[in-house]
């Protein structure tokens, strides 16, 4: 276990006897939780393309993309053996759910009320560093199940009666986020995210826990629709810096097809036999039917790919299905987001872990307190221990990416809070000795605590402060 987690598991222990029992719940989620992988819910608006992205990282045709219960339901995808799926019910009892060729059902057999959520086991690597968490498309953050919502991923929102509730699923809940938007431009996007973040407050997106995509890269117009949607997707992340580390153009519906292995020898040949057909009759092939295709088999091309991706894909598979899948991949720009989220989120998972768990914890000792005093008392003292300094650099992080974005230490920051070597912290080569290593940290604890000392911007001296505690333990762990 890492230091980070190992200290928080201690305050699990420590503090457990101090609260009532609904608290020792809580406390056990969270201590149950830290060596879960890390935590990332899919959220934004409704029909954002959410679940068509979930299925191209899991790599599964899984999660439903059309209508129906489970698309209203919060689902968790989980790394497990053997697959299988079942549904938990608010009063905490789990059932099974019919598991048939590895789908899930179109009923869950219960009342949408009872519904905590979904949870899906399935063997896929993706799932073996990253529990995904695909939720319902919100429309507004007003309505009541959106609030139902809000509660499952956040533990944020609920009415304060419903304080059994909050804590049930306090420890069910995301420690980052992969917003999805759909268009750049529209208001309620943008709206979305401003609420987003007024209705989770401190907890909610910000640049160290959050990430981007712009999804349906493939519906842009332009003659390079993916190009005119890499553009958006800089324009987006400038604008919501604070709130996002950064935002990539993906297509979903591309990345999906390319991955879950419906594209074969057959597709392929279909798609070059129409290589040639303009694409005025490619619109018009449900009047006048094309001769020699079968026009059911068409329209579950268009169904798979999208118009874009026929009228293009036609061009790509003429040296059969291997050819067209390397192209979907490749302009899909699935490998763009699973890249981010490695770098931005899973690069800091356990102290994404450590930061919600702080915030649970904190939660449950003002909530279920025996002695509220003193569970409040041992959660202060592990904030100050050296071994949670993980979390004040990433506190340290957010509120300069939010007040002084442009500033010289955020990359310095970024850096050194992400999940690399004391080398690569101080800017040495790997094969840098332990002495090189702690002279090369205490230069750079100087410069920092001087950054600091001049420091114009309150946020700016926080992170030149919390930079120069980090170089300092470098150099204490390369020299004791
Ligand atoms: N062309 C195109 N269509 C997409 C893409 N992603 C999703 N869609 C389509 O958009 C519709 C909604 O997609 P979903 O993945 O279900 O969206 P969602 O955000 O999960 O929707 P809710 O959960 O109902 O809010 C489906 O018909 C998808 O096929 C994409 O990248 N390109
Ligand atoms: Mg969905």
């Amino acid at each position: 276990m890492r230091p980070v987690v190992a200290r928080i598991a201690r305050l699990c222990d420590d503090i457990g006897p101090l609260l009532a029992a609904d608290g020792q719940d809580t406390v056990a989620a969270v201590r149950a939780g830290l060596s879960e992988p890390l935590r990332l819910a899919v959220v934004g608006r409704v029909k954002a393309g959410k679940s068509t992205l979930v299925n191209a990282l899991v790599k599964r045709r899984i999660a439903p993309t059309a209508v129906g219960e489970c698309t209203r339901t919060v689902t968790w995808y989980r790394y497990g053996a053997p697959e299988r799926a079942e549904v938990e019910l608010r009063d905490g009892s789990r059932r099974d759910l019919p598991w048939r060729g590895g789908r899930l059902p179109d009923s869950l057999g219960v009342p949408a009320e009872q519904v905590a959520r979904v949870v899906v086991y399935l063997q896929a690597a993706a799932l073996r560093d990253q529990t995904v968490i695909d939720t319902p498309g919100l429309a507004t953050l007003t309505s009541a199940n959106e609030a139902a919502t809000r509660a499952e991923v956040f533990g944020a929102g609920a009415a304060p009666d419903d304080a059994e509730q909050v804590s049930r699923y306090a420890a069910g809940q995301a420690e980052a986020l992969l917003f999805v938007f759909r268009e750049a431009e529209r208001k309620d996007e943008i709206e979305f995210l401003t609420q987003f973040r007024a209705a989770t407050g401190e907890i909610g997106a910000s640049a160290v826990n959050a990430v981007g995509v712009l999804s349906q890269s493939d519906q842009f117009t332009g003659t390079d629709p993916f190009e005119v949607a890499d553009g958006r997707a800089a324009q987006l992340a400038a604008a919501r810096a604070a709130d996002v580390s950064a935002v990539v153009a993906a297509s979903g519906l591309l990345a999906q097809a390319a991955r879950t292995g419906r594209l074969g020898e057959g597709e392929a040949r279909l798609l070059a036999g129409i290589a040639d057909v303009p694409e005025s009759l490619l619109r018009l092939r449900r009047t006048r039917p094309l001769p020699g295709t079968d026009p059911a088999e068409l329209d579950r091309l268009f169904g798979l790919l999208g118009v874009h991706g026929v009228h293009q894909g036609r061009h790509r598979s003429a040296r059969g299905a291997h050819e067209l899948v390397q192209w979907l991949e490749s302009v899909s720009g699935v490998a763009k987001v699973e890249d981010l989220v490695r770098r931005s989120l899973l690069s800091r998972a356990h102290a994404l872990k450590a930061m919600r768990a702080l915030r649970v914890l904190t939660d449950a000792a003002n909530r279920t307190g025996l002695d509220t005093g003193a569970a409040l008392g041992l959660i202060e003292q592990a904030r100050l221990d050296p071994a949670l300094h993980p979390v004040r650099e990433l506190r340290a992080l957010r509120h300069l990416v939010a007040e002084a974005p442009v500033s010289p230490l955020r990359a310095e920051l970024e850096r050194v809070s992400a999940d690399t070597t004391d080398q690569v912290r101080v800017g040495l080569p790997a094969s840098a000795t332990p002495d090189d290593v702690a002279t090369a940290a205490r230069r750079c604890a100087a410069a920092a605590q001087e950054q600091a000392a001049f420091a114009p911007m309150p946020a700016e001296a926080e992170a030149g402060r919390v930079l120069a505690r980090s170089y300092q333990l470098i150099a204490q762990r390369a020299r004791p």
